[in-house]
């Protein structure tokens, strides 16, 4: 007798022709529907409004459901780089909803249009639930749906089956039609989707609109900084920060994007008389001139996420007071074109500080990322309270009335820049021979200004830092300390002194919902 279990049977080793993979097939239909849909919403997006693009309307939605925690985390690892993450993170998705898309319709037309549907339906509730969104804005996606049921029943079509007669086993009707049609559908969402991007480079509104202005010169302008202000020890950031080293921190998935002759400024809200301004009424209010430093909530003890410039803008304090203030209001919500709202509590503007609508930063107009044509900027605020981007409308108001974008999210209300300070050589784990090593950092307390800094080596005496200059309360403070340093692994640590006497706390808290304390440490190896 033959032993069967050790020799299988042919039938059940599957021979012939390689099976035209239901994976396979799925995974055609699936990208070349979703390919499709997406490349026409893009290439209608382009043509309507960028930010209809449902791809991008689901990031952005993604980012204001996200919880705290998870946003806290992605702007702690991801950085700068958060936006990137979080759209590959879309795409993943995106992918996988595709592949259980087109294996739907496989099955039966009729669960590929639901399926299509609901895809589809996503992304139009996402455009739609942008604070901008306009009814307009969903056409893109209806059309990308449209066209993706002609790409998905085409698909669908061209990858039918038909039972070998050889093998018994389904196998493609026509191979030649499957390639021709899908790798067909692939090449025209390729062609739609550029042909969008295209069209979305040939419109550099806010470039060209940028590259059209030229500011006045200040009619106050700010006295030249001390060379003082600088410690000069390698490994410390410039004083003043460079446009392009400045850090960005918003919401923005595409960089707004504003045409000068149809932007304007409006005042309204509790006032007398409300007010619109186009760019070149309020350039020609005259410009004053002011270096602030400006920083982010979300910045971790010793993070990054802070920047000196030397600003132009108009006072804020003046405009708000010639459209009359009705008595009992204590908020300034500004609204940015892509509908971020910030709150400000009015008395920080009017309280005599260098409140500005910045215009310029260090010397050109407001970068697009920084919120060309004109932001907020108030010294003594963290970013999210302060220094609304591409700012279109200011509305007086009360806290108890509105809650603004990062207050809904749970962040403070108000939320003055706390003292803080920062190692910034030597680094994290550096190593150096023994000797004198100079450590130097910053410190800011806007508003209050630094009048101590102290570093402490391991659990030593705290020692005194030498400042640098501090020509103004609003900006950051250089400081140095001489080491002499010996053998072996050591934590340095620093603390800061403000002008009122207050000293950084130990205190470690995490920035949500006002701010980061404690203080920053490094540890370095001395050989
Ligand atoms: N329109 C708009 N303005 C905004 C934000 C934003 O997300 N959208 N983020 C705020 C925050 S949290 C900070 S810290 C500053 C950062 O300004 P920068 O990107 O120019 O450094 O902008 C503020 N203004
Ligand atoms: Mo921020």
């Amino acid at each position: 007798m033959e032993p069967t279990d050790i020799e299988p049977r042919p039938a059940t080793r599957r021979p012939g022709p390689p099976r035209p993979g239901t994976v396979v097939r799925a995974v055609a239909v699936g990208l070349c529907t979703a390919a499709v849909t997406l490349g026409v919403s893009h290439l209608g997006a382009a043509v309507v409004d960028p930010a209809a693009d449902p791809v991008l309307a689901v990031g952005a939605a993604s980012i204001d459901l996200a919880p705290q925690p998870l946003k806290a985390f992605a702007i702690r690892t991801f950085g700068t780089n958060d936006k990137i993450v979080l759209l590959g993170g879309v795409y993943t998705v995106l992918v996988l909803a595709a592949v259980a898309l087109g294996a739907a319709a496989l099955r039966r037309r009729r669960f590929g249009l639901v399926g299509l549907v609901a895809f589809t339906g996503v992304g139009a509730v996402a455009v739609l639930s942008r604070p901008t969104a306009t009814a307009v804005d969903v056409l893109p996606v209806l059309a990308g749906a449209g066209a993706g049921v002609v790409a998905m029943l085409l698909v669908v079509r061209a990858a039918r089956t038909v039972t070998s007669a050889a093998t018994g086993r389904p196998r493609l009707l026509n191979r030649r039609q499957f390639l021709a049609t899908a790798g067909g559908t692939a090449v025209g969402a390729a062609a739609v989707t550029t042909a969008g991007q295209a069209i979305a480079r040939s419109r550099p509104v806010g470039a060209e609109s940028r590259a059209s202005v030229s500011l006045p010169p200040p009619v106050r302008p700010a006295p030249p900084l001390p060379a003082t202000v600088s410690v000069g020890v390698d490994g410390m950031p410039p004083f003043v920060t460079p446009n392009r080293d400045f850090y960005r921190v918003d919401t923005a998935l595409i960089v707004p994007q504003v045409d000068l002759t149809d932007w304007r400024l409006t005042l309204d809200g509790a006032v007398d008389r409300p007010r619109t301004w186009r760019y070149e009424d309020l350039l020609a209010r005259g410009l004053v001139e002011r270096d602030i430093t400006l920083n982010c909530v979300s910045n971790e003890v010793g993070g990054p996420y802070i920047g000196t410039a030397r600003w132009t803008g108009i006072p804020l304090a003046p405009l708000l007071r010639e459209a009359g203030l009705r008595p009992g209001q204590n908020q300034l919500v500004s609204r940015s074109v892509e509908g971020m709202t910030i709150g400000t509590p009015l008395e920080a503007i009017l309280d005599g500080r260098d409140a500005l609508l910045a215009v310029g930063m260090n010397g050109e107009p407001l970068p697009l990322d920084h919120g060309f044509p004109l932001r907020m900027l108030v010294p003594g605020l963290y970013g999210y309270v302060g220094a609304c981007k591409w700012l279109t409308s200011m509305t007086v108001t009360t806290f108890d009335a509105f809650d603004p974008y990062w207050v809904q999210r749970g962040w403070a209300p108000d939320a003055p820049v706390k003292t803080a300070s920062r190692i910034d050589t030597p680094k994290p784990f550096a190593q150096r021979p023994a000797g004198p090593v100079m450590i130097a950092g910053v410190a800011w307390a806007q508003r209050r200004g630094i009048t101590a800094v102290e570093v402490q080596v391991d659990d030593g005496p705290w020692q005194q830092a030498r400042l640098a200059d501090g020509p103004s309360p609003d900006l950051w403070r250089q400081w140095t300390y001489r080491w002499d340093a010996t053998p072996g692994s050591h934590t340095l640590r620093v603390r800061a002194t403000d002008a009122t006497g207050a000293t950084q706390t130990a205190q470690r808290v995490p920035p949500f919902p006002d701010g980061a304390t404690g203080w920053h440490s490094v540890t370095v190896t001395i050989t």
